[in-house]
């Protein structure tokens, strides 16, 4: 319970992408490359949340590629922070407001405050001070949008890259044939298993405009922390064509590559479930990143996956396009 009213906003649901806000808070103009993904995710984000909202930006394509010279994509306010501590300086913001309103020194909304941070700047270099700020439970929504590598330093591995993917610390070769060998961390299980005071979780891809919107305004009307983690393709990253942003998007969904839930105070509900799945090699077979790979190593990529839709199937709550109101 709030000791005062510190007028923290509430966000209605999106019905449809027709009656999606109009207003844009991530503008044309900026330098990421054709066909980016977490370009498209930051633009929806932004309109989702709307005027009133705080962006703290850690070091990643998104603050490099969007801000030169002075010049950002950015119609709302928003901060660089370290690669390290997005958590940390949100946590500051987040304070700091709260001690204005209630010295009333400021009465206006309670911005919405959005951590946007690439996988490593959030699961990986920046972990320490996402947790800290989750465990905290600081009123920040804090967002992981995954391109699956450390790209803006020129696509290194990362703990979000999949198995067998080549990037420039993974290469393939004689004695490592298919590239990156380990299997990737899960970044909502890793939140989800570890802070008390987190209520609202979710996983959302960047082709599923209407669930993604609809997902951040949920998590935002929460009181607290929340984690939205979203796929982000990355045409340069992955080695694919830059027409096909979106389809990657679908395709890792049919092929159960990437998962659609939320979870909610302790319960899981799947937001999509695809009545027959794709072969994850529908998926691989665009992307570069993936063309060393033999049969035996595509197969293990399978296998895993198998492995995780079984615990999807455990688990089948299928629920409707999520309807933001407040969680606990
Ligand atoms: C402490 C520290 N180590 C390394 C870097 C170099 N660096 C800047 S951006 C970046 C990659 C970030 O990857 P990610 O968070 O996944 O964002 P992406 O670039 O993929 O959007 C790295 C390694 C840095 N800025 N600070
Ligand atoms: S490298 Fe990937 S994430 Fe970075 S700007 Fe290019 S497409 Fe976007
Ligand atoms: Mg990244």
């Amino acid at each position: 319970m709030q000791a005062f009213d510190y007028k923290k906003q509430t966000l209605e649901p999106i019905k449809s992408l027709r009656s999606a806000p109009r207003e844009e808070m991530y503008l044309p103009g900026h330098r990421t490359c054709s066909g980016c993904g977490p370009a498209l995710n930051y633009r929806l984000v932004a309109k989702a949340a709307g005027r009133d909202t705080i962006f703290i930006g850690p070091t990643g394509c998104m603050y490099v590629a969007n801000s030169s010279y002075l010049c950002t994509p950015y119609a709302v306010s928003w901060i660089h922070a370290q690669i390290t501590n997005g958590g940390g300086v949100a946590s500051g913001i987040e304070a700091a407001y709260k001690v204005l309103a209630r010295r009333k020194k400021y009465d206006g909304p309670f911005p919405n405050i959005i951590v946007m941070a690439g996988d490593g700047g959030s699961v990986d270099i920046g972990l320490q001070s996402m947790s800290a700020m989750m465990y905290r439970g600081h009123d920040v929504l804090f967002i992981c949008y995954d391109n699956e590598s450390y790209a803006n330093t020129g696509i290194q591995t990362s703990p979000t890259t999949p198995y067998g993917a080549n990037t420039t610390f993974t290469p393939p070769g004689k004695l490592v044939p298919e590239g990156k060998t380990l299997f990737p961390k899960d970044p909502p299980q890793l939140v989800i298993g570890g802070h008390p005071l987190v209520k609202y979780v979710a996983t959302t891809v960047v082709s599923r405009p209407l669930d993604l919107m609809n997902k951040v305004r949920k998590a935002l009307n929460v009181d607290g922390p929340t984690f939205l983690h979203m796929l982000a393709p990355c045409p340069k990253g992955w080695k694919f064509d830059e027409k096909l942003t979106l389809e990657m998007g679908r395709l890792a969904v049919e092929t159960g590559m990437w998962s659609l839930y939320e979870w909610e105070n302790g319960e899981y509900k799947y937001t999509h479930i695809p009545k027959k799945y794709k072969p994850v090699s529908e998926y691989m077979k665009y992307q570069g990143r993936f063309s060393h790979l033999k049969a035996e190593h595509i197969a293990k990529m399978q296998a895993f996956v198998d492995e995780k839709i079984q615990k999807v199937k455990a688990i089948a709550v299928e629920a409707a396009v999520p309807t933001p109101k407040a969680g606990a």
